[in-house]
Order: structure tokens, then sequence, then C-alpha cells
């Protein structure tokens, strides 16, 4: 097996779950080597990422001669390795998932950033604070306006890689109990989403870790 995907701490690597998410729901055949991104040993092990990828962050696949950085390039390549199963066959539903995967791949504009991924695994979880709850309301209302447009089961119609590039999105929301009765079809689509094997595989094991813990969690508002 030439294909390693070079991935990172379960319960600290949203970009690297990405990237593995959409290798497994693609059918890629790959080894895992999982690089451990918390402090202390962080620096090293990203120093040996960097010596043949330039970024020197997780994740990377090595594929022969390819070295692909950037979890947007592994899940693209993903998708096309199955011979484009992970994009909606239509054109104008290609164009929203890929307008859905950009707008999550650049940021998400910033929607509760204390509310990191690392969080989702706190034992001692606090709630959402209001400024939290109006921003998860923006992106709840994104979502369920894709899937009324699409009738689902999907945002895009059939499973995307704008479903997977939220995955740890809904993850971290999720795991601060919000009040989603406004956003039926949302409920359900994250409800699907989080009972994927796929995602329950890499879930299982970010649970049995230890929390990685992160400032700036406090529930006092920045
Ligand atoms: N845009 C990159 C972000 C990758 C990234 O930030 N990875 C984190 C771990 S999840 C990392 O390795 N950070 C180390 C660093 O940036 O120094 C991607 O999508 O792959």
């Amino acid at each position: 097996m030439s294909r390693v995907l070079y991935s990172g701490t379960r319960n600290a690597s949203s970009w690297a779950f990405r990237a593995w998410l959409a290798l497994k729901e693609a059918g890629v055949d790959f080894v895992e080597e999982v690089v451990d991104i918390r402090l202390p040993q962080r620096l090293a092990n990203l120093a040996r990422i960097r010596a043949f990828s330039p970024p020197g962050a997780v994740p990377v696949l090595v594929d022969g001669e390819a070295v692909i950085f950037d979890s947007l390039a592994i899940m693209e390549y993903a998708s096309e390795l199955a011979g484009g199963a992970l994009w909606p066959r239509d054109l104008r539903e290609r164009a929203q998932a890929r307008a859905l995967f950009a707008w999550q791949h650049a940021g998400l504009s910033g929607l509760c950033p204390r509310l990191s991924f690392e969080s989702a695994f706190y034992p001692d979880r606090r709630a959402m604070s209001p400024t939290e709850t109006e921003d998860a309301a923006r992106i709840f209302a994104a979502w369920e306006q894709a899937l009324l447009r699409s009738d689902g089961p999907w945002l895009c119609g059939t499973l995307s890689l704008a479903d997977l590039a939220f995955v740890p999105t809904v993850v971290r929301l999720h795991a601060h109990a919000p009040d989603l009765s406004a956003w039926p079809r949302t409920r359900a689509w994250m409800q699907a989403l989080l009972a994927r094997d796929s995602v329950r595989e890499w879930m299982d094991e970010a649970r049995t870790l230890p929390p990685v813990r992160l400032p700036g969690y406090g529930d006092d508002e920045p």
C-alpha cells in the first residue's frame, strides 16, 4: 500500500477528521499514520511532517510521488478516485455543494470560535452563550434552507463533500445541546450524519482520549 494518510489526534484534529471521512466514504484504500498533535510533542511531530509537506500540518495524503496537503485537496482527490461519487451529478447542485464546502473551509465566517472541536469532548461542557446561540442559528438556518431546497436527505441531495466537511461542526454544536426545534430537517440531518459508521468509528476512538484543553472556553462572553 503506497497511500498513506498522516492524520491527527482524534479529539483535536477536525481537519484530519474531514479528510479521513472523505477517504472512508469514497471507499479508498489507505493506511493511516496518526500524528500526535498534542503539546508538547506537537512541535517535533509537525516538524517531521514539514520535512515533506510545506505547511507542516495534518492532514497530508502521500500517494506515490504525490504529496497532497490540505483537507480540501485530499477530499477532492478521494471523490475523484471514486469517479466523482462525493459530488452531486447535477451541475447546479454541485455548485451549491461547493459553495457550502467553501464556506466551511474558509472558516464559516468565524461562527462560535470558542466552541472548538476539542471542547466537544470536555466532560464539563457549558451552555452556549447568547452570542453563540445567535451564531449557531445562522448556520442552522443555512443548513435548513439547503435541505429544504434539495429535499434531502443530504444538503445537496446525495451525500457529498459538503455534508462531510460539516461533520466536525455538527459534532461541536451538537455537543452543546442546541435547541433545534425551529430546524427539524437540520436536526434529522445532524442525527443521520452522527449515526454514520465512518463518523462513529472516529468519534468512538476520540472519546477514549483525555480531553485536550484549550484556553478561552470559559462561560464569560468575550
Ligand atoms: N487548511 C488546512 C488546515 C490544517 C490544520 O490546521 N491542521 C492542524 C491540525 S487539525 C495542524 O496540523 N496544525 C498545525 C499547524 O498549523 O502548525 C487543512 O484543511 O488541511
